[in-house]
């Protein structure tokens, strides 16, 4: 039995499920997107998933054709579907099938896609001993422009960053904004740590309020751990003690090396561990189960 995908509705085998190529997520990248996990059966912050992709979708004026209710159905139909426990699940809602031409109007009903299957994000051995990455050129969009809260199909700007980190030899880079504050990655939001606090950037330094982030700074709360929203340049993570990046596809992930200077003393950082394994003991409880 192969890997079924859920559209408008409908299942379809991974052979057959397939979208217009007059679909505006296709001509134009017009649609919004989400990930969420899995663990055990149970579903790792739906709610806030399922507001972030309805709240995109408003942004851009896209009328999402189901309820969140129906929506959390569909999710939950087509994990039982591929009985799958731990999975990646990709939501999809593109502008629909239109014509040649930009304009929203002519499409008829959004398409609506779910995918349920596994991801990796990077080698396994990295989140032992920890991740490199460098500052790439390709500026974090403004928020005048494609706001980076919209978690929209449109992901060319982290794309061309994530070109530009291959080029350089490593998996990721860090994203400036237009002032050359420190924004966020490719698909991750950034920590440091200095002096016992925990520090990431703002939403308004340009980065997708995440969930996984948002998970970590309440878990820092919990603890007692400082945690503060920042505005961060390059300088304060080079002189940070732990760096780590964090999202759902890559949980929190140890930096140990940036621009080739070293992190702290260039090991997985002690407080960056402490909150691996709070939010993994997160991940086994705080869920929607299906
Ligand atoms: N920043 C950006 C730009 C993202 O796309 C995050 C931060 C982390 O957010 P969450 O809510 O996941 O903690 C993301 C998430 C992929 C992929 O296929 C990308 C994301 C999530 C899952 C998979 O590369 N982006």
């Amino acid at each position: 039995m192969g890997l079924k995908i859920y559209i408008d509705g409908k299942f379809y085998q991974k052979e057959d499920a397939k979208v217009s190529v007059f679909d505006h997520g296709l001509l134009y990248g017009d649609g919004v997107f989400e990930g969420i996990r899995t663990y055990d059966g149970l579903i790792f912050k739906l709610k806030e998933h399922i507001d972030r992709l309805y709240q995109s979708a408003h942004a851009i004026m896209l009328d999402i054709p189901i309820s969140k209710d129906e929506m959390v159905g569909a999710i939950k139909k087509t994990l039982r579907e591929n009985d799958m426990k731990d999975a990646y699940i990709r939501l999809l809602v593109t502008r629909g099938i239109g014509d040649l031409g930009l304009d929203p109007r002519k499409c008829g009903r959004p398409t609506v896609v779910i995918i349920t299957d596994k991801i990796k994000l990077y080698p396994q051995e990295l989140y032992g001993k920890g991740l490199e990455i460098v500052t790439i050129s390709t500026q974090r969009n403004i928020h005048q422009a494609v706001n980076p809260q919209i978690k929209s199909l449109n992901y060319l700007n982290n794309i061309l960053a994530k070109v530009e980190a291959i080029n350089a030899g490593v998996e990721e880079a860090v994203m400036l904004n237009s002032e050359g504050y420190v924004a966020e990655c490719t698909g991750d939001n950034i920590f440091i740590v200095k002096d016992g606090s925990l520090l990431t950037p703002p939403i308004h330094s340009g980065v997708l309020r995440g969930i996984t982030r948002g998970a970590v700074i309440d878990i820092a709360r919990l603890k007692e751990i400082p945690v503060h929203e920042e505005v961060l340049t390059r300088y304060d993570l080079f002189n940070s003690d732990e760096m780590f990046l964090t999202g759902t596809a890559a949980e929190i992930i140890p930096v140990v090396r940036m621009d080739r200077r070293k992190i702290g003393d260039g090991k997985p950082g002690k407080m960056t561990l402490k909150l691996i394994g709070e939010f993994n003991k997160l991940t086994k409880v705080d869920g929607v189960r299906f």
